[in-house]
């Protein structure tokens, strides 16, 4: 019987799993190269942990290593239930409260090595956590593809129609669209998953294979808040948090645009209506390159040991 320890938390509603032992040996060395490991030999492990029977769909795993930068209080890889994030803003906050839960830090500056670079987590005095995000930038703006519709008759073409979003990067790749016609509450969800799962379907035919997130904005409920969305990740999840990668990658194409200045607050709203406020420095205007900074709330709900049961033919999980 393999024993994998967990720590469970939310972050704005969406879930992060800490695995805080009982992973694999990775070998030691950057935690990039960790993920390489984790990805080629160990996956059925990522599974494990956030799939079904003992997970779910929504859940994003953190497996805590040993960071390779030793002025790192920790190292992580995040995963899902199709496969790895470069990085994680929601579960980089759960990560942080979970190790002050464990009596490991205290409030203050912390780094993480992620597999994407080192980020900054600060555990402030009221228990928020600000992280500020590997450089993010917008790659690409005012893209059109051509999206199938949802209908169409039978053994005939589907209609297609054109949506325009920006391509960015900050620490996963997204895609986003501010005109799309999609109703963003939380009633809706089923429709704007198939939405934005055509969407990306579409973006990655149409010449952005590294595309893994869809993002869409419009207008906040929350008098706070500057904008509301809807984030489909990778697994056709969509995040109940308002995504601490795609507000980075929000704040690139505000950025870009001259919609935001360096310094002033960004308050994303998400589908549930949970709030992120972010800010950001210019690393370099002239290339578009910022350091987003996020702050959000986590909460952790669970403590647990997992069994592994060689003999249970769903030990690793039931693969999508
Ligand atoms: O908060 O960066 C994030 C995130 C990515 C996928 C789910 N949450």
């Amino acid at each position: 019987m393999t024993r994998i320890q967990i720590i469970d938390s939310h972050t704005g509603g969406e879930p992060t799993r800490v695995v805080i032992s009982g992973g694999p040996n990775l070998g030691g060395g950057t935690v990039a190269d960790g993920l390489r490991i984790l990805r080629e030999q160990h996956d059925r492990f990522r599974c494990a942990v956030v799939n079904e029977p003992r997970g779910s769909d929504v859940l994003v795993g953190a497996l805590l290593v040993e960071p390779s930068d030793k002025s790192c209080v920790a190292g992580a890889i995040f995963f899902n239930n199709v496969g790895y994030l470069g990085m994680c803003g929601h579960g980089t906050i759960g990560l942080i409260v979970t190790l002050a839960h464990l009596g490991r830090i205290r409030t203050g500056e912390h780094r993480v090595e992620t597999p994407v670079g080192v980020v900054t987590a600060t555990l402030n005095q009221d228990g928020s956590v600000s992280v500020t995000n590997v450089p993010s930038y917008r790659k690409a703006k005012g893209v059109t593809i051509n999206v199938s519709s949802a209908d169409g008759a039978l053994g005939t073409a589907r209609p297609t129609m054109p949506i325009t979003g920006d391509v960015a990067w900050s620490g996963n790749w997204f895609f986003l669209i501010e005109q799309h016609g999609q109703l963003l509450e939380p009633g809706n969800v089923g429709k704007l998953a198939e939405f934005t799962w055509r969407v990306r379907q579409a973006v990655n035919a149409q010449g952005f294979p590294e595309i893994d997130h869809i993002e869409l904005f419009g207008p906040p409920v929350s008098s706070w808040a500057r904008s509301r969305n809807f984030v489909l990740c990778p697994g056709k999840a969509y995040d109940r948090s308002p995504c601490g990668t795609g507000t980075s990658a929000k704040l690139a194409c505000l950025a870009a645009d001259n919609k935001l200045d360096e310094g002033q607050p960004w308050v994303q709203e998400s589908i549930l209506g949970s709030l992120f406020t972010a800010r950001y420095r210019w690393l370099d205007r002239k290339a578009g390159t910022i350091e987003p900074t996020i702050i959000g709330t986590a909460f952790v709900n669970a403590e647990a040991t997992l069994l592994l049961d060689e003999k249970d033919p769903f030990c690793w999980g039931i693969h999508p």
